[in-house]
């Protein structure tokens, strides 16, 4: 089968323009990565080249050894991605060391895999782990109300996670565990992917900044859904933030504890601090 009629990749082309759509990925900003499942590997291996030579991938990832991604490429526009596919996008092979990887599909007209590659493949190496495999999806994307707020808020998880649970009540029982935060650091590198990827031990979202943020889930659908629903609280507590220093009313500790009874999710105390 071609690439290009594959269900993961159409799954994959529709997340990036629905990115695209929501205002999410001014030029090339934000990038996002497929963990591709075997049978789809087999799938479309015809229409794999294996050939292309073999690149650093700028730090160690061995429990990804073998395994094939889809990824956006470096300087591609997420507005491209589904008029150009194949100049956009790319089908890599890591190596069996989890050191290095070549490019089998795409790119056709140069170019390299996402500058965040370090920082995606480190998030599925601590993913595949903790989720025992199922989180097969990085999304990395430059939503303007979530960085707004990390000029205001304390830069910390308890902040965070605490503030965009309050503005929306299915918010606790889409990201329970909470949000991180990765103080501002210079992006593309093994430093930050690092920070990145030990938030992701115990997170599905990581801020970065000043810049954006990353996240992680089992499908498409789940991984968008998850920026989508944490960018739209972000914009309520802009609003909020716009029309007053202080709420009038709100949803509090004991109204969290209540919903995440009723709703079998566990809510960490550290989140459900007085203020
Ligand atoms: O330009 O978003 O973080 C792609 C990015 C880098
Ligand atoms: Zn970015």
């Amino acid at each position: 089968m071609n690439v290009l009629e594959s269900t993961f990749m159409q799954g994959f082309i529709r997340m990036a323009n629905d990115g695209w759509e929501q205002g999410w990925h001014e030029r090339n900003g934000g990038n996002l990565t497929y963990r591709m499942r075997r049978e789809e590997v087999e799938q479309v291996r015809d229409d794999l080249r294996f050939d292309a030579p073999w690149q650093p991938i700028g730090t160690s990832v061995p429990d990804l050894a073998g395994e094939f991604f889809v990824a956006t490429g470096s300087g591609k526009y997420f507005r491209n991605v589904s008029a150009f596919p194949a100049d956009a996008c790319a089908i890599l092979e890591v190596d069996e060391q989890g050191e290095r990887f070549r490019i089998c599909w795409g790119l056709v007209n140069g170019g390299r895999p996402t500058s965040e590659l370090p920082s995606h493949l480190m998030n599925h190496e601590v993913k595949k782990r903790v989720s025992d495999g199922r989180h097969r999806v990085i999304y990395h994307a430059h939503p303007a109300n979530v960085i707004a707020l990390t000029f205001v808020l304390p830069l910390t998880d308890e902040a965070f996670t605490r503030e965009l649970w309050e503005m929306a009540t299915e918010c606790p029982v889409v990201f329970p565990d909470g949000i991180g935060v990765v103080p501002w650091m210079v992006p593309g590198g093994r430093e930050i992917a690092v920070a990145t990827s030990k938030l992701m031990e115990k997170y599905d979202v990581a801020i970065w900044a000043h810049h954006g943020v990353f996240c992680s889930g089992e499908t498409f659908d789940l991984t968008f859904g998850l920026m989508h629903t944490v960018e739209k609280s972000a914009e309520i507590l802009v609003k909020v933030l716009s029309m007053t220093g202080s709420k009038r009313q709100t949803i509090l500790p004991d109204d969290f504890r209540r919903l995440a009874h009723d709703f079998n999710v566990t809510l960490q105390e550290r989140f459900l601090y007085e203020k």
